[in-house]
C-alpha cells in the first residue's frame, strides 16, 4: 500500500545530484494553482466591483445557501459559544492559554544600533494594522486552526482582526459554529460568512461592511491560493498551504505502533497528504507497514488515508545510516518532522530543514496540532528549506529608523557621492552635497 525506496547500498550514490539528495527523489502531490487562476479572475473582479452584492450571488453559486447579509450578526457568536460542548471549550482554552505562553515570547523589542557617533539607525517593530483571516468551511473545519492564526496576531499587536469562513446551509447560512465560538472565546467579533476566492477579494478590495485588510492569513483549498497569488501585492499573504506531510525519521528502536499512527494522523487530512517514513532499520520498516494495515482497516476516514498513503507523494526510505537519513530528511523539507530515534534530542539538533520539529516518543504531530504551544500553520511543499510557520514575526513589520546629524552624514559623505557616481546616479549625490553649499564636506 505504502511504496518502498531502498537507498541502502550503492543506491545512496545514486539518489545524490552535487553531493545532496535529489529533492525529486520524494515528489510532492501535483496541486495546479496556475490553472485555478483565470476561474478565480472574474470572481474577484466581481467582488471588487459589487462587495456585498456579490458575496452574496457567490454564497448561492458556490456554498449553494441564500443569505441576506455577510457580516455575521453578535448574537451568533454569543449563541455559538454558549452551546458549544464543555469538553471542546475546555480543550480550545487550554490550546489558546499554551498557544499564547509561546508566542508571548516571540514579541520583538526595538534595537537602536550607533553605526557612529551621532548616527543612528533603529529597528522598529510595527503590527500591521488590519489582518484577515480565513477559516476553510468544507470538509475541514478547524477551530484550532482559528486559534494558530488569531494568537499570534494577537501577541503581535494586531489592532483589528477580522475573519471570514464559508456560508453553511445547515448553519442557516452561518459559517460553522465551531468556528464561530473559536472566534468568540478569542474575542474575535468581526466575522463574515464567505468563502474560497470570493473571501480573499472581500480582504484585499475590502466591500460595503468590509475593511480592507492588508494582509490575510489561513489555509485553504486551491480557488484560495489561486485568489491569494492574484492578490498578492495588493494584499500581504502568508504562504500558500498545500496538503500535509509528515516525515518520520527512525531508527529500530522505534516503536511501530507509534510510527504508523503518527503516520496516519497527518494522511488523515486529505488524499494529498504525505506520510513519508525514512530509517536505517528494515525491520522497523516491515512492522511500520504491517501496523499501517491495521490501523488503517481499523480507522473512520480508512478510504481518504488509503489514497494518501497509496499516493506517490507518500514513502518508506531505508538507508544504511542515520546521517544518511538526516540527508534525505533535509532534502524532503518536510512540513512536520518526527524523530524516533536513540538520542532523538541530538539528532533532532542536526536537522537543517523542518517546518517543525519533534523530538521523540511523547511528542506526536498531533500534540503540535493542538495543545503543544506551538504553531501549526507551517511551510509545506518543501518550502520549510526557506521559510517558517506563522509565528508573531508574520504580523509584523521591521521598520528601519535612520538618524543622523550634520556631522554624523558629513563624516561618510564622499563615500555616498563615490558610490552614486559609480552608479551613474550623480543626482543621489547631489542630493547630500545640497545640504553642505553643494560640496563634498569635509569630515
Ligand atoms: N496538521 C494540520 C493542522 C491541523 N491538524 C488542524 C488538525 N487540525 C497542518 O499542520
Ligand atoms: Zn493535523
Amino acid at each position: 500500500m505504502i511504496s518502498r525506496i531502498d537507498l541502502r547500498g550503492s543506491a545512496y550514490a545514486d539518489a545524490l545530484r552535487d553531493g545532496a539528495i535529489d529533492r525529486d527523489l520524494l515528489p510532492r502531490a501535483e496541486l495546479d494553482v496556475e490553472a485555478a487562476l483565470e476561474k478565480v479572475r472574474p470572481i474577484c473582479d466581481d467582488v471588487r466591483h459589487r462587495g456585498t452584492a456579490a458575496l452574496i450571488d457567490c454564497a448561492r453559486r458556490f456554498d449553494g445557501v441564500t443569505i441576506d447579509r455577510v457580516r455575521v450578526p453578535a448574537a451568533a457568536l454569543s449563541d455559538a459559544l454558549a452551546t458549544l460542548d464543555p469538553a471542546v471549550r475546555a480543550a480550545l482554552e487550554e490550546s489558546i492559554r499554551r498557544a499564547r505562553l509561546v508566542h508571548r515570547d516571540q514579541r520583538r523589542t526595538d534595537r537602536t544600533t550607533q553605526v557612529v557617533p551621532g548616527g543612528t539607525v533603529t529597528e522598529r517593530w510595527v503590527p500591521v494594522e488590519r489582518v484577515g483571516l480565513y477559516v476553510p468551511g468544507g470538509r475541514a473545519v478547524y477551530p484550532s486552526s482559528v486559534v494558530m492564526n488569531v494568537v499570534p496576531a494577537q501577541e503581535a499587536g494586531v489592532a483589528s482582526l477580522a475573519v471570514a469562513s464559508p456560508p453553511q446551509a445547515e448553519h442557516g447560512g452561518l459559517p460553522h459554529p465551531t468556528i464561530l465560538a473559536a472566534c468568540a472565546l478569542l474575542g474575535v467579533d468581526e466575522v463574515y460568512a464567505a468563502g474560497g476566492a470570493q473571501a480573499i477579494a472581500m480582504f484585499a478590495y475590502g466591500t460595503d461592511d468590509c475593511r480592507p485588510a492588508q494582509l490575510v492569513t489561513g489555509p485553504g483549498n486551491i480557488w484560495v491560493a489561486a485568489a491569494k497569488r492574484l492578490l498578492k501585492g495588493r494584499i500581504g499573504i502568508d504562504a500558500e498551504a498545500g496538503p500535509t506531510e509528515i516525515a518520520v525519521l527512525a531508527d529500530r528502536t522505534a516503536d511501530p505502533v507509534h510510527v504508523a499512527a503518527d503516520l496516519i494522523s497527518q494522511a488523515e487530512h486529505d488524499t494529498l497528504a504525505a506520510a513519508v517514513l525514512v530509517t536505517t532499520s528494515a525491520e522497523l520498516a516491515e512492522r511500520v507497514e504491517s501496523e499501517l494495515k491495521t490501523q488503517v482497516a481499523a480507522t473512520r476516514h480508512t478510504e481518504r488515508i488509503t489514497e494518501a498513503l497509496a499516493g506517490r507523494q507518500s514513502a518508506i526510505v531505508l538507508v544504511d545510516t542515520l546521517d544518511q537519513g538526516l540527508a534525505v530528511v533535509d532534502a524532503y523539507a518536510a512540513e512536520h518532522l518526527e524523530i524516533h530515534t536513540a538520542d532523538a534530542a541530538a539528532v533532532a539538533a542536526r536537522v537543517r530543514n523542518a517546518g517543525a520539529i519533534f523530538v521523540g516518543p511523547h511528542a506526536p504531530v498531533s500534540l503540535g496540532d493542538y495543545c503543544a504551544g506551538s504553531n501549526h500553520v507551517l511551510p509545506t511543499g518543501g518550502c520549510a528549506c526557506h521559510s517558517s510557520g506563522l509565528s508573531v514575526q508574520s504580523f509584523l513589520r521591521g521598520i528601519h529608523v535612520v538618524d543622523y546629524t550634520e556631522a554624523a552624514l558629513a563624516e561618510v559623505a564622499q563615500h555616498v557621492v563615490t558610490l552614486a557616481e559609480a552608479e551613474d546616479l550623480p543626482a543621489h549625490g547631489a542630493a547630500i552635497k545640497a545640504r553642505y553649499g553643494w560640496k563634498v564636506p569635509r569630515p
